[in-house]
Protein backbone atom coordinates (compact mmCIF):
# COMPACT_ATOMS: atom_id res chain seq x y z
CA UNK A 1 0.00 0.00 0.00
CA UNK A 2 1.77 2.89 -0.77
CA UNK A 3 2.39 5.57 1.45
CA UNK A 4 -0.40 8.30 0.97
CA UNK A 5 -2.78 5.67 1.18
CA UNK A 6 -1.38 4.33 4.42
CA UNK A 7 -2.25 8.25 5.60
CA UNK A 8 -4.91 8.48 4.48
CA UNK A 9 -6.21 4.80 6.54
CA UNK A 10 -4.75 6.87 9.62
CA UNK A 11 -6.52 9.64 8.96
CA UNK A 12 -9.69 7.44 8.98
CA UNK A 13 -9.11 5.43 12.30
CA UNK A 14 -8.49 8.51 13.84
CA UNK A 15 -11.77 10.97 12.47
CA UNK A 16 -13.63 7.30 13.57
CA UNK A 17 -11.90 7.07 16.96
CA UNK A 18 -12.16 10.53 17.66
CA UNK A 19 -16.31 11.03 16.80
CA UNK A 20 -16.38 8.07 18.80
CA UNK A 21 -15.32 9.80 21.85
CA UNK A 22 -16.90 13.16 21.12
CA UNK A 23 -20.44 11.68 20.81
CA UNK A 24 -20.30 9.95 23.96
CA UNK A 25 -19.33 13.01 25.68
CA UNK A 26 -21.84 15.06 24.10
CA UNK A 27 -24.28 12.16 25.22
CA UNK A 28 -23.19 12.49 28.91
CA UNK A 29 -23.81 15.95 28.65
CA UNK A 30 -26.99 15.87 27.32
CA UNK A 31 -26.23 17.52 24.41
CA UNK A 32 -26.93 14.54 21.74
CA UNK A 33 -31.01 13.22 21.74
CA UNK A 34 -30.59 10.25 19.81
CA UNK A 35 -28.65 6.58 20.86
CA UNK A 36 -25.12 6.01 20.17
CA UNK A 37 -23.41 2.59 19.30
CA UNK A 38 -20.15 2.95 20.37
CA UNK A 39 -17.35 1.11 18.04
CA UNK A 40 -14.47 2.16 19.62
CA UNK A 41 -12.03 -0.27 19.99
CA UNK A 42 -13.39 -1.92 16.70
CA UNK A 43 -11.89 0.63 14.28
CA UNK A 44 -9.22 -1.56 12.47
CA UNK A 45 -11.87 -4.33 11.48
CA UNK A 46 -14.40 -1.74 10.26
CA UNK A 47 -12.07 0.40 8.71
CA UNK A 48 -9.85 -2.70 7.29
CA UNK A 49 -13.10 -4.34 5.72
CA UNK A 50 -14.27 -1.41 4.05
CA UNK A 51 -10.62 -0.30 2.49
CA UNK A 52 -11.06 -3.68 0.39
CA UNK A 53 -14.01 -2.52 -1.38
CA UNK A 54 -13.89 -0.69 -4.96
CA UNK A 55 -16.29 2.42 -5.01
CA UNK A 56 -19.08 0.17 -7.10
CA UNK A 57 -18.95 -2.52 -4.46
CA UNK A 58 -21.88 -2.25 -1.89
CA UNK A 59 -21.98 -2.53 2.29
CA UNK A 60 -24.20 -3.62 3.74
CA UNK A 61 -23.65 -2.06 7.94
CA UNK A 62 -25.29 -2.63 11.33
CA UNK A 63 -25.93 -0.58 14.48
CA UNK A 64 -22.18 -0.68 15.32
CA UNK A 65 -20.35 0.04 11.98
CA UNK A 66 -20.46 3.78 11.72
CA UNK A 67 -16.75 3.41 10.83
CA UNK A 68 -16.85 1.56 8.02
CA UNK A 69 -18.97 3.72 6.53
CA UNK A 70 -17.01 6.78 6.99
CA UNK A 71 -14.49 4.67 5.15
CA UNK A 72 -16.82 3.57 2.39
CA UNK A 73 -17.58 7.68 2.04
CA UNK A 74 -20.28 8.48 4.50
CA UNK A 75 -20.46 12.20 4.94
CA UNK A 76 -19.53 13.31 8.52
CA UNK A 77 -22.00 16.72 8.59
CA UNK A 78 -25.03 14.89 7.14
CA UNK A 79 -24.15 12.00 9.68
CA UNK A 80 -23.98 14.81 12.47
CA UNK A 81 -27.44 16.51 11.07
CA UNK A 82 -29.11 12.36 10.94
CA UNK A 83 -27.76 12.57 14.83
CA UNK A 84 -29.65 15.57 15.93
CA UNK A 85 -33.32 14.87 13.56
CA UNK A 86 -31.98 17.97 10.74
CA UNK A 87 -33.43 18.06 7.06
CA UNK A 88 -29.55 17.67 5.79
CA UNK A 89 -29.26 13.88 7.99
CA UNK A 90 -29.56 10.92 5.54
CA UNK A 91 -32.96 9.83 6.80
CA UNK A 92 -34.27 14.23 6.11
CA UNK A 93 -35.15 14.03 9.97
CA UNK A 94 -36.59 10.66 10.47
CA UNK A 95 -34.28 8.95 12.81
CA UNK A 96 -31.71 10.33 15.86
CA UNK A 97 -29.28 7.52 15.69
CA UNK A 98 -27.45 4.78 13.60
CA UNK A 99 -29.86 3.71 11.02
CA UNK A 100 -27.96 5.36 8.17
CA UNK A 101 -27.26 4.52 4.72
CA UNK A 102 -26.48 6.28 1.23
CA UNK A 103 -27.44 3.93 -1.85
CA UNK A 104 -27.46 5.73 -4.25
CA UNK A 105 -24.23 8.28 -3.49
CA UNK A 106 -21.45 6.08 -2.35
CA UNK A 107 -23.32 2.15 -1.75
CA UNK A 108 -23.55 1.78 2.13
CA UNK A 109 -27.01 0.29 2.34
CA UNK A 110 -29.47 1.67 5.53
CA UNK A 111 -28.80 -0.03 8.56
CA UNK A 112 -31.70 -2.30 9.43
CA UNK A 113 -32.37 -3.12 13.26
CA UNK A 114 -33.46 -6.57 12.69
CA UNK A 115 -30.17 -8.35 13.01
CA UNK A 116 -28.96 -9.52 10.71
CA UNK A 117 -31.36 -8.64 8.09
CA UNK A 118 -28.48 -7.25 6.00
CA UNK A 119 -26.71 -10.52 5.50
CA UNK A 120 -29.66 -11.92 3.02
CA UNK A 121 -30.10 -8.68 1.43
CA UNK A 122 -26.39 -8.76 0.68
CA UNK A 123 -27.32 -11.95 -1.09
CA UNK A 124 -29.45 -10.34 -3.13
CA UNK A 125 -27.48 -7.70 -4.17
CA UNK A 126 -24.58 -10.14 -4.59
CA UNK A 127 -27.34 -12.71 -6.90
CA UNK A 128 -27.53 -9.23 -9.18
CA UNK A 129 -24.39 -8.13 -9.44
CA UNK A 130 -23.23 -11.81 -10.66
CA UNK A 131 -26.50 -11.92 -13.02
CA UNK A 132 -24.95 -8.45 -14.50
CA UNK A 133 -21.97 -9.90 -14.75
CA UNK A 134 -20.42 -6.58 -14.09
CA UNK A 135 -17.73 -7.92 -11.04
CA UNK A 136 -19.29 -5.85 -8.05
CA UNK A 137 -18.90 -7.32 -4.34
CA UNK A 138 -21.49 -6.76 -1.76
CA UNK A 139 -19.87 -7.44 1.87
CA UNK A 140 -21.98 -7.11 4.69
CA UNK A 141 -20.83 -7.01 8.66
CA UNK A 142 -22.76 -7.99 11.78
CA UNK A 143 -21.66 -8.58 15.28
CA UNK A 144 -20.84 -12.48 17.00
CA UNK A 145 -24.24 -12.43 18.62
CA UNK A 146 -26.06 -12.24 15.33
CA UNK A 147 -24.79 -15.11 14.12
CA UNK A 148 -26.90 -17.70 16.17
CA UNK A 149 -30.42 -16.20 14.52
CA UNK A 150 -31.00 -17.93 11.65
CA UNK A 151 -31.11 -15.72 8.88
CA UNK A 152 -27.41 -15.33 9.40
CA UNK A 153 -27.18 -19.16 8.49
CA UNK A 154 -29.66 -18.85 5.71
CA UNK A 155 -27.67 -16.65 4.08
CA UNK A 156 -24.23 -18.39 4.21
CA UNK A 157 -25.96 -21.32 2.57
CA UNK A 158 -27.62 -19.27 0.08
CA UNK A 159 -24.50 -17.40 -1.13
CA UNK A 160 -22.52 -20.32 -0.76
CA UNK A 161 -25.17 -22.62 -3.10
CA UNK A 162 -24.90 -19.87 -5.92
CA UNK A 163 -21.43 -19.33 -5.49
CA UNK A 164 -22.44 -15.44 -4.60
CA UNK A 165 -19.50 -12.04 -4.55
CA UNK A 166 -20.11 -11.36 -1.57
CA UNK A 167 -18.28 -11.03 1.69
CA UNK A 168 -19.15 -12.12 5.36
CA UNK A 169 -17.63 -9.82 8.05
CA UNK A 170 -18.39 -10.60 11.57
CA UNK A 171 -16.86 -8.40 14.16
CA UNK A 172 -16.36 -10.47 16.83
CA UNK A 173 -16.23 -7.98 19.99
CA UNK A 174 -16.96 -10.82 22.15
CA UNK A 175 -20.34 -9.32 23.63
CA UNK A 176 -23.76 -9.17 22.59
CA UNK A 177 -25.34 -6.77 24.83
CA UNK A 178 -24.13 -8.50 28.27
CA UNK A 179 -24.03 -11.95 26.87
CA UNK A 180 -20.45 -13.30 26.13
CA UNK A 181 -18.68 -15.53 23.59
CA UNK A 182 -19.15 -18.81 25.57
CA UNK A 183 -23.16 -18.11 25.82
CA UNK A 184 -24.05 -17.33 21.95
CA UNK A 185 -22.57 -20.33 20.43
CA UNK A 186 -20.57 -23.40 21.18
CA UNK A 187 -17.51 -23.56 18.72
CA UNK A 188 -14.13 -22.37 19.15
CA UNK A 189 -14.34 -20.08 16.59
CA UNK A 190 -16.70 -18.27 14.46
CA UNK A 191 -14.24 -18.42 11.28
CA UNK A 192 -14.58 -22.28 11.18
CA UNK A 193 -18.21 -22.07 10.73
CA UNK A 194 -17.22 -21.61 7.19
CA UNK A 195 -16.45 -25.37 6.74
CA UNK A 196 -20.03 -26.48 7.31
CA UNK A 197 -21.20 -24.10 4.54
CA UNK A 198 -18.19 -24.49 2.31
CA UNK A 199 -16.23 -21.59 1.79
CA UNK A 200 -13.23 -19.89 2.98
CA UNK A 201 -13.34 -18.94 6.83
CA UNK A 202 -10.31 -16.79 8.00
CA UNK A 203 -9.96 -15.40 11.72
CA UNK A 204 -8.17 -11.98 11.94
CA UNK A 205 -7.19 -9.69 15.02
CA UNK A 206 -9.02 -6.47 14.91
CA UNK A 207 -6.38 -4.47 16.65
CA UNK A 208 -4.13 -4.66 13.54
CA UNK A 209 -6.02 -3.30 10.81
CA UNK A 210 -3.93 -4.12 8.17
CA UNK A 211 -3.98 -7.97 9.17
CA UNK A 212 -7.44 -7.07 8.66
CA UNK A 213 -7.49 -5.54 5.44
CA UNK A 214 -5.18 -7.95 3.68
CA UNK A 215 -8.00 -10.98 4.86
CA UNK A 216 -10.27 -8.65 3.28
CA UNK A 217 -8.63 -7.54 -0.27
CA UNK A 218 -8.07 -11.01 -0.87
CA UNK A 219 -12.16 -11.72 0.02
CA UNK A 220 -12.86 -9.20 -2.07
CA UNK A 221 -10.52 -10.53 -4.79
CA UNK A 222 -11.64 -13.78 -4.73
CA UNK A 223 -15.68 -12.72 -5.18
CA UNK A 224 -14.61 -10.68 -7.85
CA UNK A 225 -12.77 -12.79 -9.98
CA UNK A 226 -15.67 -15.51 -9.56
CA UNK A 227 -14.25 -17.40 -6.34
CA UNK A 228 -17.56 -16.95 -4.23
CA UNK A 229 -18.49 -16.15 -0.89
CA UNK A 230 -15.85 -16.12 2.29
CA UNK A 231 -16.17 -15.19 5.79
CA UNK A 232 -13.88 -12.99 8.15
CA UNK A 233 -14.08 -13.43 12.00
CA UNK A 234 -12.35 -9.92 13.04
CA UNK A 235 -11.81 -9.96 16.55
CA UNK A 236 -11.51 -6.90 19.05
CA UNK A 237 -13.81 -5.96 22.19
CA UNK A 238 -16.26 -3.89 22.49
CA UNK A 239 -14.62 -1.14 24.65
CA UNK A 240 -18.24 0.67 25.81
CA UNK A 241 -21.84 -0.64 26.58
CA UNK A 242 -23.91 -1.61 24.28
CA UNK A 243 -25.37 1.64 24.30
CA UNK A 244 -24.90 4.54 25.64
CA UNK A 245 -26.87 3.93 28.47
CA UNK A 246 -25.35 0.91 29.17
CA UNK A 247 -22.12 0.81 31.85
CA UNK A 248 -21.52 -2.43 30.70
CA UNK A 249 -20.77 -3.64 34.67
CA UNK A 250 -20.98 -7.35 33.19
CA UNK A 251 -17.30 -7.42 31.61
CA UNK A 252 -14.68 -9.19 33.95
CA UNK A 253 -12.11 -6.50 35.48
CA UNK A 254 -8.76 -6.63 33.87
CA UNK A 255 -10.32 -7.62 30.00
CA UNK A 256 -10.68 -3.77 29.21
CA UNK A 257 -7.40 -2.54 30.58
CA UNK A 258 -5.63 -5.66 28.55
CA UNK A 259 -7.27 -4.48 25.05
CA UNK A 260 -6.65 -0.82 25.67
CA UNK A 261 -3.55 -1.57 26.18
CA UNK A 262 -2.50 -4.38 23.67
CA UNK A 263 -4.95 -4.51 20.99
CA UNK A 264 -5.96 -0.44 20.19
CA UNK A 265 -6.16 -0.37 16.31
CA UNK A 266 -5.20 3.69 16.21
CA UNK A 267 -2.15 3.36 18.91
CA UNK A 268 -0.99 -0.12 16.72
CA UNK A 269 -0.87 1.45 13.74
CA UNK A 270 0.54 4.74 14.29
CA UNK A 271 3.22 3.37 16.20
CA UNK A 272 4.09 0.95 13.18
CA UNK A 273 3.94 4.13 11.16
CA UNK A 274 6.15 5.38 13.14
CA UNK A 275 8.46 2.99 13.30
CA UNK A 276 8.00 2.28 9.24
CA UNK A 277 9.32 6.07 8.65
CA UNK A 278 5.79 6.65 7.00
CA UNK A 279 4.86 9.20 9.50
CA UNK A 280 6.81 11.76 11.68
CA UNK A 281 5.16 12.76 15.25
CA UNK A 282 4.22 16.04 13.95
CA UNK A 283 2.47 14.63 11.05
CA UNK A 284 0.32 12.52 13.47
CA UNK A 285 -0.62 15.92 15.52
CA UNK A 286 -1.53 17.61 12.38
CA UNK A 287 -3.47 14.73 11.59
CA UNK A 288 -5.31 14.99 15.19
CA UNK A 289 -6.14 18.80 14.14
CA UNK A 290 -7.24 18.08 10.98
CA UNK A 291 -10.03 15.33 12.74
CA UNK A 292 -10.79 17.66 16.07
CA UNK A 293 -11.60 20.07 12.70
CA UNK A 294 -13.70 17.96 10.91
CA UNK A 295 -15.74 17.13 13.52
CA UNK A 296 -16.60 20.90 14.85
CA UNK A 297 -17.49 21.87 11.20
CA UNK A 298 -19.86 18.98 11.04
CA UNK A 299 -21.00 20.02 14.36
CA UNK A 300 -21.64 23.42 13.42
CA UNK A 301 -23.04 22.17 9.76
CA UNK A 302 -25.58 20.09 12.25
CA UNK A 303 -27.15 22.99 14.28
CA UNK A 304 -27.66 24.91 11.22
CA UNK A 305 -29.36 22.69 9.41
CA UNK A 306 -33.13 23.02 9.90
CA UNK A 307 -35.71 20.41 11.74
CA UNK A 308 -37.91 18.70 9.21
CA UNK A 309 -41.16 20.54 8.18
CA UNK A 310 -43.87 18.19 10.07
CA UNK A 311 -46.26 18.53 6.77
CA UNK A 312 -44.01 16.60 5.03
CA UNK A 313 -43.61 13.70 7.03
CA UNK A 314 -45.23 11.44 4.59
CA UNK A 315 -42.30 12.38 1.71
CA UNK A 316 -40.06 9.90 0.62
CA UNK A 317 -41.88 7.28 1.95
CA UNK A 318 -43.52 5.74 -1.03
CA UNK A 319 -42.07 5.34 -4.82
CA UNK A 320 -42.90 8.50 -6.70
CA UNK A 321 -45.90 8.13 -9.05
CA UNK A 322 -44.77 6.57 -12.66
CA UNK A 323 -41.84 4.49 -11.09
CA UNK A 324 -42.70 1.31 -12.11
CA UNK A 325 -43.22 2.25 -15.75
CA UNK A 326 -40.38 4.42 -16.29
CA UNK A 327 -36.33 3.13 -16.94
CA UNK A 328 -35.76 3.69 -13.13
CA UNK A 329 -38.45 1.22 -11.95
CA UNK A 330 -37.92 -1.43 -14.59
CA UNK A 331 -33.87 -1.67 -13.54
CA UNK A 332 -33.04 0.28 -16.39
CA UNK A 333 -31.61 2.83 -15.55
CA UNK A 334 -29.65 2.28 -12.83
CA UNK A 335 -27.87 -1.41 -13.81
CA UNK A 336 -28.52 -3.95 -10.88
CA UNK A 337 -29.40 -1.62 -8.01
C1 LIG B 1 -33.60 -10.08 15.38
C2 LIG B 1 -33.16 -9.14 16.47
N1 LIG B 1 -33.17 -9.56 17.75
C3 LIG B 1 -32.79 -8.73 18.74
C4 LIG B 1 -32.42 -7.44 18.45
C5 LIG B 1 -32.02 -6.47 19.58
N2 LIG B 1 -30.58 -6.23 19.55
C6 LIG B 1 -30.06 -5.10 19.00
S1 LIG B 1 -28.39 -5.08 19.07
C7 LIG B 1 -28.34 -6.58 19.85
C8 LIG B 1 -27.04 -7.20 20.24
C9 LIG B 1 -26.32 -7.66 19.03
O1 LIG B 1 -25.08 -8.21 19.39
P1 LIG B 1 -24.00 -8.51 18.31
O2 LIG B 1 -24.61 -9.12 17.10
O3 LIG B 1 -22.90 -9.26 18.95
O4 LIG B 1 -23.51 -7.06 17.88
P2 LIG B 1 -22.84 -5.93 18.79
O5 LIG B 1 -23.97 -5.09 19.33
O6 LIG B 1 -22.03 -6.57 19.84
O7 LIG B 1 -21.99 -5.15 17.85
C10 LIG B 1 -29.61 -7.09 20.04
C11 LIG B 1 -29.92 -8.38 20.69
C12 LIG B 1 -32.43 -7.03 17.10
N3 LIG B 1 -32.08 -5.79 16.74
N4 LIG B 1 -32.80 -7.89 16.13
Amino acid sequence: MPDDRLKEMLHTLKLCRYFDERMEALYRQGRLPGAIYSGRGQEGTHVGVASALRDDDSLFPTHRDLSAQFTKGLDLKRVMAQYWGRIDGYTRGRDGNSHIGDWAGNRTFTVISHLPIAYPVACGAALAYKRAGDRRVAMAICGDGSTSNGRWHEALNWSSIHQLPVVWVVNNNQYAYSTPNPLEFHVRTIAERAVAYGMPGVRVDGGDVLEVYGAALEAVERARNGGGPSLIESVSLRWRGHAGHDPAKYMPNGLLERYMAEKDPVKNFEEYLLAEGVVTKEDIGEVQERVEREFDEGYAFAQASPFPESGDVTKGLWVEDGYWTSDAGRGGGTGAD
